[in-house]
């Protein structure tokens, strides 16, 4: 524990000497997102380095997300402590994959989910999350879309509008593979409490939820809510936000596989060491970042419900 405060500590001096900012998602380790600046979700923490006016941004997440806050703000620099730190949902379409499937639907738009890397971006005409999808998909004129790379976050979308919607087969393990029969027994425990599914599970784990939420829509309405009990249906780290922030409330986690083990690879020493040294450093080449970044704004023009 002492070795906890003696790093931390260190960690502060090294991000004041940097003028950094340290940035947490909420899918990370409890001890990383207790040392963070900010936590939240990925759009969310790459606004908040594109507005800090600190020099360097060290993303404490995955590859795509490091990318993202370095697409909206090329002139900082971000760090990403753990460059092995991937995302197999992001991984799941090329940007090669992409073209090909797009020439099966000329003309269609294509809207990719912002778990994606940046040359994925850069073939897209529009970003979403998970939060703000449906509004997105609703913004558009036409009634076809292209919805990448999560085949369940793109059901539930055209589970939701009259579109027609081509999408993806891509999906987060962590999400796609929980099992239903763990979330049925947690239920069967607790009657009483309010189920909150990610729209990254699969249609049959969002037929048994209250709500379908983001990890900020989860936060948000856990936050609004009277109610005493949840069960929640994504990553384990998102606990630690809505137990802070919800003292009062319990939270139980739908299964104990919904653990991501990329997420949970950004270690104290890792964040330290990244500050000290300044590495690994994540850029994006401008062919990629400036289409990519129209993307992003596009959707950044569209107005974020929670
Ligand atoms: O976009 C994100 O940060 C992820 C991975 C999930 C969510 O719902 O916020």
């Amino acid at each position: 524990m002492s070795q906890h405060i003696e790093i931390k500590q260190e960690i502060r001096r090294l991000a004041d000497e940097q003028d950094a900012i340290i940035l947490a998602h909420n899918y990370q380790p409890d001890e990383i997102q207790e040392l963070a600046d900010i936590t939240g979700d990925s759009l969310g923490l790459s606004i908040a380095a594109s507005e800090t006016s600190k020099k360097v941004i060290v993303f404490c997440g995955v590859y795509f997300m490091a990318e993202s806050a370095a697409i909206l703000s090329p002139e900082k620099t971000v760090l990403l402590p753990r460059i092995d730190a991937g995302c197999p949902l992001a991984d799941s379409i090329t940007p090669q994959g992409l073209r090909k499937f797009k020439e099966k639907f000329p003309g269609v738009p294509v809207v990719t989910y912002v778990n994606s890397t940046a040359a994925v971006k850069a073939e897209s005409d529009i970003c979403c999350t998970s939060a703000n999808a449906l509004q997105v998909v609703q913004s558009l004129e036409d009634n076809e879309v292209i919805l990448t790379p999560d085949r369940n976050l793109g059901q539930y979308i055209a589970s939701q509008t009259d579109k027609t919607a081509h999408i993806w087969d891509g999906c987060c393990c962590i999400h796609d593979e929980l099992p239903i029969e763990d979330l049925e027994i947690c239920m069967a425990a607790h009657p009483d409490a309010v189920v909150l599914a990610h729209p990254e599970c699969q249609p049959r784990i969002l037929k048994l939820a209250d709500h379908v939420q983001s990890t900020s829509g989860m936060l948000n309405y856990a936050r609004k809510s009277s109610e005493k009990k949840f069960i929640i249906a994504t990553e384990k780290g998102l606990l630690y936000q809505l137990r802070r922030e919800n003292p009062d409330k319990e939270f139980i986690l739908a299964s104990n596989r919904l653990v991501c083990k990329s997420m949970k690879l950004t270690t104290l020493e890792d964040v330290r060491k990244s500050l000290a040294t300044m590495k690994p450093v994540i850029t994006v080449p401008e062919e990629i970042r400036a289409p990519a970044k129209k993307a992003l704004e596009r959707m950044l023009a569209v107005p974020r419900v929670d």
